[in-house]
């Protein structure tokens, strides 16, 4: 598959996570929808309600929606807005990280459970302690999981500094590092980290963090790790400046040295995405706003073939956008 597929014609599906259980592919994606929220930098407008998962046993074969798999008002802490999941198996069970706002419209992470990859998940009755801001996703090694968060602005990410909530939210200047993603290990029982959470440091080939005005390359959102010839390559958004880049390093901690742009801009103001192989092929599953007609909350899910060079980069793929 060299051109790019559309996986939901009929829906509005981004932010997917992929995992292969069983020799299947699952998706975890959020759910658009029009809730005729207007537009802002808070991100008010991605006001999703619930997840479905989808399946796929072939990757160009059909899409399975299995429905509803979490809803908000089965959650005994939500406020609004379910973004970004990611879905983690240990000893047979299936956990789902989600972030959603509580009743004080603050982010938090929480966790539900199932018996099967495609759900229905049953929701924790708290979010998990120490965790906090949106886009939770889970890296398993050795046996261990990682679980990285973060995202700026309507992310929350800059109301926190070493774990803890500022009294008032601040972005670094322009000189100053950028704000890092954050990373800690889960527990054994998956319901809550092992520790506190550590920053995930992005370094330019000088060895030193990426700076805050960088904005073609720091870290914004959309967090996505994944393992490639022993390397861990930490991919993720730019945000306002709508680059997917990837950094590489030798630990689930970091840090990573920044090496470029897996996905140039798409249609939409947000890109986000996950890597996964599958069958031998290594694939980038994303999404953009083309079928919407450019409406940014409105968003379709999209899979295309990737490229590694000889040395481990990622090709560049043009996203087709501004
Ligand atoms: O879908 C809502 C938010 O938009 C996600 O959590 C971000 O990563 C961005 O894609």
């Amino acid at each position: 598959m060299k051109t790019a597929r559309y996986l939901v014609p009929n829906d509005y599906m981004a932010d997917p996570a992929v995992h292969v259980f069983d020799g299947k592919l699952y998706i975890y994606p959020s759910h658009d929808r029009e809730s005729g929220i207007p537009e802002n930098d808070n991100g008010d407008h991605f006001d999703m309600a619930d997840y479905h998962v989808l399946s796929m046993d072939n990757i160009d074969g059909a899409v399975t929606d299995h429905g509803v798999a979490l809803h908000v008002k089965d959650i005994p802490w939500a406020g609004r807005q379910l973004w970004d999941c990611d879905v983690a198996r240990k000893h047979g069970k299936y956990y789902l990280y989600f972030p959603l706002k509580d009743k004080n419209d603050i982010f938090r992470i929480g966790v539900a459970t199932a018996d099967r990859p495609e759900g229905p998940f049953a929701p924790q009755p708290d979010p998990m302690r120490g965790a906090y801001s949106i886009d939770p996703c889970v890296l398993e090694e050795n046996g261990e999981h990682y679980l990285y968060f973060g995202g700026l602005w309507g992310g929350q990410l800059q109301r926190y500094h070493g774990n803890k909530a500022l009294e008032s939210a601040a972005l670094p200047a322009d000189s100053e590092p950028a704000l890092p993603p954050r990373v800690a290990r889960l527990a054994d029982n998956m319901l809550q980290l092992a520790e506190a959470p550590r920053p995930v440091l992005i370094l330019g080939k000088d060895s030193k963090p990426l700076a805050h005005g960088d904005a073609q390359r720091r870290f914004f959102e959309a967090s996505w790790v994944h393992k490639y010839r022993g390397k861990y390559y930490f991919s993720y958004s730019t945000g306002d400046t709508h680059n997917l880049c990837y950094a590489t390093g030798d630990s689930p901690y970091g840090p990573f040295t920044y090496q470029g742009v897996l996905l140039t801009p798409v249609v939409g103001w947000t890109t986000h995405h996950a890597i996964v192989e599958f069958k031998g092929k290594w694939y980038l599953f994303h999404h953009d706003s083309v079928p919407s007609g450019g409406r940014t909350w409105l968003r379709s899910l999209k899979v295309v073939e990737m490229e590694y060079l000889p040395d481990g980069a990622i090709k560049t793929i043009e996203g087709g956008g501004a």
